[in-house]
């Protein structure tokens, strides 16, 4: 896997640990909810307001446990992604407008999860490996080698950006009990 330091923003040696008061955690919108379903658009400039996303996005993606998440999934939509795959939690990427320039067409099932459809998780087949070009969070444009869990994880946030969510892979039958589950466990939410 390559997983450039490059596009990653400058936060010290952890993305989390430029946390500072301003924060903010973003509210994850849950599947089924249609605004999962729009098309992002790209982003125009890439300034001081567009990093401060960025650094709310990477803080909720942390706390919210996940690889990766796409401004879509926080109500935003722009073209623009975090992802940290690595083990440590301190290998934070930003991509801005990203683009697939190329796919392999060997293909792989692979186990996915999503923050926007909590606790499910199932196979998706992808591309095995991916190169993506993409502008950091300083406005550079930066080309992407990725395989393994970052190729996943690329494919399944341009995915939602799109206004795709991984369920819509599954058969009809899968998403309708993953709908039912999701709507039975948001009745009890409501009610404690
Ligand atoms: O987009 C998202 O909702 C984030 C999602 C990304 C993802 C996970 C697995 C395969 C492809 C894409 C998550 O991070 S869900 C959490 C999760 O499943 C996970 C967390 C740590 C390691 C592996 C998976
Ligand atoms: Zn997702």
């Amino acid at each position: 896997m390559l997983a450039p330091a490059s596009m990653a923003p400058d936060l010290g040696d952890n993305g989390r640990s430029f946390a500072s008061p301003d924060m903010a955690l973003l509210p994850i919108l849950v599947y089924p909810d249609p605004r999962l379903h729009t098309v992002a658009q790209p982003v125009a400039q890439v300034d001081d307001a567009l990093r401060r996303l960025v650094a709310d996005m990477l803080e909720t993606m942390y706390d919210a446990g996940g690889i990766g998440l796409a401004a879509t999934q926080v109500d935003h939509h722009l073209r623009l992604v975090v992802i940290d795959v690595s083990e440590d939690r301190d290998q934070p990427m930003t991509l801005i407008n990203p683009e697939i320039v190329w796919a392999s067409e060997s293909k792989k099932l692979n186990e996915e999860g999503c923050l926007s459809v909590p606790g499910i998780y199932d196979g998706v087949e992808r591309s095995t490996a991916v190169k993506v070009r993409a502008q950091d969070d300083q406005g550079q444009e930066r080309v992407i080698e990725a395989d393994g869990l970052l190729a996943v994880c690329i494919q399944h946030e341009m995915d939602h950006l799109k206004g795709k969510v991984f369920v819509e892979y599954l058969s009809l039958l899968k998403r309708t009990r993953i709908q039912t589950k999701l709507a039975k466990a948001r009745r009890e939410a409501l009610r404690t």
